[in-house]
């Protein structure tokens, strides 16, 4: 196996034997191979859609099977091997279509060059899966230029990013063909030798803002449904009571547990990147909705083991679950874990059936374990923030506020992340936090105070909602009659993990924004000429020292 997509790949260089986030040899195998077809599927699906044939079942299966391909997602071999047996059906099909269109328009047989991704043919069967997988990992082609593989596979890991929140839209009935089109177009653009390091630069810089369009469609698609977040203390503590844990970022699935937990008189509790679904006014009405319980994904081995009560695991992140409670997991959506009991997708629009959790939580009838108390705030997303624009407004102007730093992104094990809480605790007390993503779990439970009543901590959700900060950020340009972003007084110094946290930085990236601060390590999959062309013209910067960073920051680079 190889790969590289995440932070925590081994040695900032790739996992080579099993990933250090539990994905094993196999998995990772089969997870190359899908990426190929898929590359195959789009190689006919971007063909039929120039002669406007398109089929949304194929759409969407390329858009479903890149995210089960990201860090955490699913680590089920036997799921793999399905969704590839799919990926060669859907391939057929759009395939068909196409060339049946194209000798009916030209009266003849389709004789341009075909890639091996779009032709391969197999008997289904794992074994012959994996032997051509081993042909066609990253590192496949010893011979391909070190820069145009990192283009390749930066492009691939930010539509991985991008599929995620556009799965997310799809589930609540959103959904662009556009955004569809240009994801299969760009997995097609890697397959194509023409296509040298500019012209793949050029995909990737794209990408990022076709990825803004994501965001925002999942920003429209969660806001339609749920209302806007709303300033709201939430309770970190516990309840008395039958309890079940979700944890991922699919809300759709929280929905429909909470309906289904009230009826039975189970309290609901959220973890992880669940967290901002207690601001949500729809949400609010539900009187079974407890709270949030323990922390960012990587804590989870320890939090659900002292959770007492089932817990859901919808996308993402997963880590290998301990024996003291992996009878009580349960997973649903892209996530998988083998052996673990998987909640079935929705049939002809019907809820989830959930009423194995919900048995469970009625049967084992504890109340979780307390691991902290009292009250977090969030909800800071675009809508509640835009409310005080005129206030911030003026605390700018008149020097209560010195600077914004934005610290989105995600969390992770390494030790070093340390920097991000001892950046907030030394952040000069006229500065606010603007956060998203499992990052803020860092610095989310210090007492930072406020500053006129703005709280310095202002988390706008998930890492999706990343979005809010550049709505923000683009409201505050024309306040203050900016000519860029990179005029106001924001920093940026963004955590990344995985996959979605770089469609962030890739957005970040195409509009222009200077000097971002990426840690606690850079990609690896960014080669060392890449990454001088994201330094010198973006002006992108490790994270290194609290104290140098917080310096130059404050200086405003
Ligand atoms: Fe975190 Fe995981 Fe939300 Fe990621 S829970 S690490 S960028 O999946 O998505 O922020
Ligand atoms: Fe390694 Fe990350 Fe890939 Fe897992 S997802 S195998 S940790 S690089």
């Amino acid at each position: 196996m190889f790969c590289y997509q995440c932070q925590e790949s081994l040695n900032n260089k790739g996992c080579t034997k099993i990933g250090v986030c539990g994905k094993t040899d196999e998995v990772s195998k089969l997870q190359d191979l899908l990426i190929y077809l898929l590359k195959g599927v789009s190689f006919w699906a971007t063909k039929a859609r120039r002669v406007s044939i398109k089929d949304e079942s194929v759409d969407v299966f390329v858009v479903k099977s890149l995210f089960s391909t990201i860090t955490n997602v699913n680590f089920d071999s036997d799921r793999f091997v399905s969704w590839i047996n799919e990926a060669l059906k859907k391939r057929e099909i759009i395939r068909k279509k196409f060339l049946n269109s194209y000798e009916k328009a030209h009266s003849k047989k389709f004789d341009e060059k075909i890639p091996d991704c779009a032709t391969w043919k197999s008997n289904g069967e794992k074994l012959e899966f994996l032997k051509k997988a081993e042909t066609v990992g990253i590192m496949s082609d010893p011979d391909l230029d070190e820069d145009l593989r990192s283009l390749r596979e930066f492009e691939v890991i930010s539509l991985k990013g991008m599929a995620a929140y556009l799965d997310h839209a799809y589930i609540l009935g959103f959904k662009d063909d556009e955004l569809f089109a240009f994801t299969e177009e760009a997995l097609s653009a890697t397959l194509n030798d023409e296509n040298g390091v500019n012209e793949m630069f050029d995909y990737v810089t794209k990408t990022g803002l076709i990825g803004l369009k994501a965001m925002e469609l999942l920003d429209k698609a969660n806001t339609t449904h749920y209302g806007n977040p709303e300033p709201t203390m939430v309770n970190i503590g516990v309840k008395e009571g039958p309890a079940i844990l979700m944890s991922g970022h699919d809300l759709k699935d929280f929905e429909e547990l909470l309906d289904q937990a009230k009826e039975a008189g189970v309290n609901v509790y959220t973890h992880g990147e669940m967290l901002p679904a207690n601001a949500y006014p729809f949400f609010k009405k539900y009187s079974n909705l407890v709270g949030n319980y323990g922390n960012a994904w990587w804590k989870q081995n320890e939090e659900f083991e002292k959770f007492n009560g089932p817990v859901i695991m919808n996308t993402n992140c997963l880590t290998p679950p301990k024996g003291s409670y992996i009878n009580r997991l349960f997973t649903t959506g892209l996530v998988g874990w083998p052996g673990v009991e998987h909640i079935p997708d929705r049939i002809n629009g019907k809820p989830k059936d959930f009423s194995s959790v919900i048995k469970m939580a009625l049967e084992i009838g504890k109340t979780p374990k307390q691991l902290e108390s009292g009250t977090i705030p969030i909800g800071f997303a675009h809508d509640a923030v835009t409310k005080t624009l005129d206030k911030l407004e003026k605390l700018v102007k008149t020097g209560k506020i010195k600077r914004f730093f934005v610290m989105s992104g995600c969390d992770g094990r390494m030790k070093t992340r340390e920097y991000y809480t001892n950046l907030a605790m030394e952040l000069p007390k006229d500065t606010v936090i603007l956060t998203s993503g499992c990052a803020k779990y860092r610095y989310n439970k210090l007492d930072l105070g406020e500053i006129d009543g703005i709280p310095r901590i202002l988390d706008a959700g998930q890492c999706n909602d990343s979005y809010s900060w550049l709505v923000i950020a683009s409201k505050l340009t024309e306040i203050f009659g900016a000519e860029s972003v990179n005029d106001l007084p924001i920093s940026f110094d963004i955590a990344w993990y995985e996959q979605k946290a770089v469609i962030i930085l890739n957005t970040l990236l195409s509009l222009g924004v200077k000097n971002i601060r990426l840690g606690p390590t850079l990609p690896a999959f960014v080669s060392p000429n890449i990454l001088k062309v994201l330094v010198d013209k973006f002006e992108v910067k490790p994270a290194v020292k609290v104290g140098e960073d917080l310096d130059a920051m404050l200086q405003g680079h």
